[in-house]
């Protein structure tokens, strides 16, 4: 998979050398391009936002370095990204549509992904719309909270979407196991030693019995997700419990 990421602070993005996203990088399963946006201005000070038209607190980022940059990314054919298995765009934005495992899988199936991150109050409507009749865009937001802008959102939906692409994650089996994967939180784990600081571990780990220990772990996930997430469970969620 190809990643470009699109920001005014290329900088934050240099962690993603590390950890098994750095390894998925060695080994050549994801390709990825960081750009700044202010290589695509054209004055002194290299500007990119400007007052609202209308008024209002804030600035808003310009539409011509983001033409510029996302052009240059998407290819000399500004109409390239059209196709179904071309790139998709994906701006993070607390007015998008809430982040989920289910997204993470949807995107970890493409072959390349192109992150716009906004600061600022956001960026001119017109990005969206031009790119957005011409090819695939999507609004993404993490949840219902504000950030100062979007890298902190992308970093956390490369990790989530990174670990599902086939090869990144040593072990697929350690995939269906958290949570989220099945609509449910997961169940608590221990390891040794069977005592600690006077606290046990659930005998029924210890007994052997493999089907006992299979249910009980799911009782316990079905009891985090009643007590902690009762949404996941009535269906509120896009995450449908099976
Ligand atoms: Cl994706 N971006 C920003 N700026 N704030 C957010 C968010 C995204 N998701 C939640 N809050």
């Amino acid at each position: 998979m190809r990643i470009d990421i699109v920001t005014i602070f290329p900088e934050f993005f240099d962690v993603l050398d590390i950890s098994l996203l750095g390894k998925a990088r060695q080994s050549g399963l994801i390709e990825l391009g960081v750009h700044d946006l202010r290589d695509y201005t054209h004055d002194r000070h290299r500007t990119v936002d400007d007052t609202p038209y209308g008024g209002g607190a804030g600035m808003v980022m310009k539409p011509q370095p983001w033409g510029e940059a996302l052009d240059a990314i998407l290819g000399h054919d500004p109409d390239a990204h059209a196709d179904a298995d071309g790139p998709l765009l994906i701006f993070p934005s607390p007015a998008g549509e809430r982040f989920t495992q289910s997204i993470a899988r949807d995107l970890a199936d493409e072959r390349h992904l192109v992150f716009g991150c906004g600061r600022y109050e956001g960026i001119d409507q017109r990005v969206f719309d031009h790119y957005g009749a011409r090819g695939r865009v999507r609004l993404v937001s993490l949840g219902d909270y504000v950030l100062n802008g979007g890298e902190v959102a992308v970093m956390a939906m490369i990790e989530a979407l990174g670990r599902l692409i086939p090869g990144v994650v040593g072990n697929p089996e350690s995939l269906v196991q958290e949570s989220h994967e099945d609509g449910l939180l997961e169940y608590p784990s221990y390891t040794k030693p069977a005592e600690w600081r006077s606290l046990e571990v659930p005998p029924i780990l210890l007994s052997g019995n493999h089907g006992a220990i299979a249910t009980w772990r799911r009782e316990q996930q079905l009891e985090r997700t009643r007590r902690v997430r009762p949404d996941l469970l009535v269906g509120e969620s896009s995450e449908t419990p099976h």
